[in-house]
């Protein structure tokens, strides 16, 4: 027998030859006996299972070694708590990643299979729902690329973001079975499930002489852990992502199953299960459902417990905790780990409450992803109390001594100390999620200069009096592996050619092109790869939807979720101004550039006015494209089921960039980068990451427009009246009109008449306020464009300048500023 000591035990196996023909080998091995199958008659689905076992075998050399090195030098680590993870297909980012891309493909060709058509057979991970979930995606990938300690924690959803298709222009949600046909990718670890327990009561006892706390609990659902591998971009790092899947526990069913009901217990089993079942919908709206602090508490609980066994030595001095781990909580989904993590401290491992409070202090930190007051997480107490009663006692303890130390600085204010309690009695009292990780964290950071702005002097201004210092700003960035290397490969190579390889992982050096951008011969390649991509888009969209897109169109592109702050709105109001300007004859036909208006949004399946206003783009749209009067000017194109796969192929193609939400309401933005740094122009507003984004292109490569935030207050605080503005603006009037007239609707008056009156009487993101701002600017955008030279040294210097938003450095500001971790090894 091989000692467990032995070299060739503690060692990985080393990785497959790094050639083609040890690369051919490999893939039939695993199509062979993962398979079963030999390469004649193997499906597409065996061969994209062959091919992603065979890049995790090149990987896992090292992930494991990794693993081991990390438990040797005991760094200090982050735990990244996240409820979502938008991950986007795997296969391409981790040959990348392996060096493996030309390899794959001269080996697979060696076999008769086209790469592409494998790719194409990957299902993404979508569990996100928007920028937040792509955020941590992209910050786990520069974790990885920069050596950094990590492991990402989230839940395994069995069902991510729902699919989007339209029926008659309506959305229509399908659940997304992801996991039908497994994931390659994942490593099950049944073995080392957690035990997560709910409810129950709290009882005190004497612990030799020692009042304690403890928790019974009335029920428990097993946490299994699934690992994912995330390689670093070529550096032979790997990191792990551990998401959590609940199953149900044999003392749950039994419970039931002794007193003889069948049926019972398994819908018991049902029960547990659903923790992880479907990933909530919605989007910067918080739903308030005890399912959903039950996904909550599971996945932190077993994050924590985690990070206890397997990361820690069992003799660990705990005061040390701040030294070895920080977790850091991506919005106020993870909060209820602060609490857990003080039970495990003063409960389990019998801490000094003061010594469990200082060290909890020192070990979290918290990101603010919003501005919108709705979407800050508050939890009734009484479902909070009934599901974690022991959490209750312990975040009102938490609360009782902050409101000590808030009456010494501030004085018995009782007015501020209801206002920055973390119990909030109005409507019903309940538990202000972000109050108590703004005092549970070393530092809060929010996602921009203008956002971490508005949550030190608007949303959180008591706190940041009483903290002096805990407020910081690390502006967003995304990660330029996958949203350029590898969605954009004809620029990449533009860039490589011009600069070499290194700004990958080395973004800042795009500066660099800042001279190309005055050469004629570059200009002239810049250009011929925006065409291809834009061919290229084409293609996909013929294949994936029957959609024609024309040659010499502007495309002008609006890909995010739809939300009333967002104003897609707007973006409407444009195309029918635009459209009725040319129908009347009021606009020469040949005044106007030629485009093609892109739409990828879904609506929360319960938000009915962001469905609504679904259904006016694609009624919009089918009048538009029948319309012999502006053919070959004007497309309106909506591909249902926008995710991270149609936007790395839409970004690369895109000229202009829509990014028009009211003035302080937009965190940051993540789409706005990665349309700049895949050279579209942006029409913006000054707000989130706009604001950055403007500043280093300059604002001559930028179409700014529309009210600032403090405009945006003053309008406010001066009394807003939409149909003023309506009354003022004779194009405004006629757009709004024309919907109103039923003239996308068949005639039917009624149907969109929710939209215009909500338009016309509330309108409580102003759209009508930056209406004439907004068709003003993009005049300006047409003007523009029909420059085709300039505009492209403008998209240039565009890319240019947009190093800055590489997620490699939002986490060295992350780790300069809050975690004060460094590369290891
Ligand atoms: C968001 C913000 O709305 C978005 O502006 C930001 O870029 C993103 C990442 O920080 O976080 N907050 C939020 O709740 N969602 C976001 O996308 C869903």
């Amino acid at each position: 027998h091989l000692h467990p000591t032995h070299p060739l035990a503690l060692a990985p196996v080393a990785a497959p030859p790094s050639t083609v023909d040890g690369f051919v080998r490999e893939f039939l091995l695993n199509l062979n006996s993962g398979r079963g199958v030999t390469l004649s008659n193997a499906s597409a689905t065996d061969k994209y299972f062959a091919l992603a076992h065979t890049v995790r075998d090149y990987l896992m050399a090292r992930w494991l070694e990794d693993l081991r090195r990390q438990r040797e030098v005991q760094d200090k680590g982050v735990a990244y708590l996240s409820a979502e993870y938008l991950l986007g297909r795997q296969l391409d980012n981790n040959l990348l990643a392996s060096g493996l891309s030309e390899i794959a493909e001269e080996a697979l060709a060696a076999c008769g299979i086209d790469l592409d058509v494998l790719r194409q057979q990957e299902v993404e991970p979508g569990l996100g729902n928007g920028g937040l979930g792509r955020l941590a995606a992209c910050f786990i990938d520069s974790l990885a690329t920069m050596g950094v300690p990590n492991v990402g924690y989230g839940i395994r959803y069995e069902y991510g973001i729902f699919r989007q298709t339209f029926v008659d222009g309506q959305q229509a949600e399908q659940p997304d079975a992801w996991l039908s046909l497994g994931s390659p990718w994942e490593f099950a670890h049944p073995e080392g499930a957690q035990t997560i327990a709910f409810g129950g009561h709290t009882e005190t006892y004497d612990d030799e002489g020692v009042p304690r706390s403890r928790w019974i609990p009335a029920w428990n659902v097993q946490a299994v852990p699934y690992n994912y591998m995330v390689p670093g971009y070529q550096n032979g790092r790997v990191n792990t992502l551990r998401l959590w899947s609940a199953v149900a526990t044999n003392s749950f069913d039994l419970r039931v199953f002794n007193s003889g009901d069948y049926e019972e217990a398994v819908r018991a089993q049902t029960y547990a299960e659903n923790i992880s079942k479907v990933l909530y919908p919605e989007d910067s709206t918080p739903q308030g459902k005890e399912l959903r602090l039950q996904q909550q508490y599971f996945f932190v609980a077993a994050s924590i417990r985690d990070v206890f066994d397997v990361m820690l030595p069992a003799d660990f001095e705990l005061t040390n905790l701040p030294e070895r781990i920080i977790f850091q909580l991506n919005d106020t989904h993870p909060v209820i780990a602060v609490p857990e993590f003080m039970r495990v401290l003063v409960d389990e491992k019998k801490m000094d409450w003061d010594a469990a409070w200082a060290v909890t202090q020192q070990c979290f930190a918290y990101t603010c992803h919003t501005l919108l007051p709705e979407a800050l997480e508050v939890w009734p107490v009484e479902l909070l109390g009934r599901l974690l009663p022991r959490h209750l006692e312990i975040i009102y303890r938490i609360n009782e001594d902050f409101l000590v130390a808030v009456r010494e600085k501030f004085g018995d204010d009782e007015m501020r100390i209801r206002d920055m309690s973390i119990i909030g009695e109005h409507p019903v009292r309940s538990v202000r999620m972000a109050y108590l990780a703004t005092v549970a964290g070393a530092k809060v950071n929010g996602v921009a200069e203008l956002h971490s702005q508005l949550l030190r002097d608007k949303v959180l201004p008591d706190f940041n009096e009483f903290y002096p210092g805990k407020f910081i700003n690390v502006t967003n960035g995304v990660t330029p592996r996958r949203f350029v290397r590898l969605s954009n490969p004809s620029l990449s190579g533009l860039i490589t050619d011009a600069l070499g390889t290194g700004w990958v992982t080395d973004l800042e050096r795009l500066r660099e092109l800042e001279a190309y951008a005055e050469d004629p011969e570059f200009r002239t390649q810049f250009a011929e790869v925006k065409a291809a991509n834009k061919r290229l888009l084409s293609d996909v969209l013929r294949e994936r939807d029957g959609f024609e897109v024309s040659d010499g169109h502007m495309l002008d592109v609006m890909v995010k979720r739809l939300h009333e702050y967002k104003r897609q709105m707007l973006k409407v109001l444009h195309i029918v101004t635009t459209y009725e300007g040319i129908i009347s004859g009021r606009v020469a036909v040949g005044d106007v550039q030629p485009r093609t208006f892109i739409f990828g949004a879904k609506a929360a399946p319960g938000y009915v006015m962001a469905k609504r206003i679904i259904h006016l783009i694609n009624a919009v749209g089918s009048v538009v494209n029948n319309d012999p009067r502006v053919e070959g000017k004007l497309k309106v194109l909506f591909p249902p089921n926008y995710n991270v796969t149609l936007a790395e192929r839409v970004i690369p193609a895109a000229d202009l960039s829509e990014q028009i939400s009211l003035a302080g309401k937009e965190a940051s933005g993540t789409g706005n980068m990665k349309f700049a740094l895949n050279g579209a122009l942006t029409i913006g507003t000054d707000d989130g990451a706009n604001v950055e984004i403007r500043e280093l292109v300059g604002d001559d490569n930028f179409f700014l427009f529309g009210m600032s935030e403090p405009e945006v207050e003053s309008l406010w605080a001066k009394g807003y009246k939409p149909s003023s503005f309506y009354n003022a603006d004779s194009g405004l009037r006629r757009s709004l009109d024309l919907i109103a007239a039923g003239a996308f609707s068949g005639g039917d008056r009624s149907m969109f008449e929710p939209i215009v009156s909500n338009l016309l009487y509330d309108d409580r993101f102003m759209v009508l306020a930056d209406y004439s701002a907004y068709i003003g600017a993009q005049a300006k955008v047409d003007a523009a464009y029909a420059d085709q030279d300039a505009w492209t040294r403008s998209a240039i210097l565009n890319v240019a300048r947009c190093g800055y938003f590489s997620s490699d450095r939002s986490m060295r500001d992350y780790i300069e500023r809050i975690w004060h971790t460094a590369p290891s090894f």
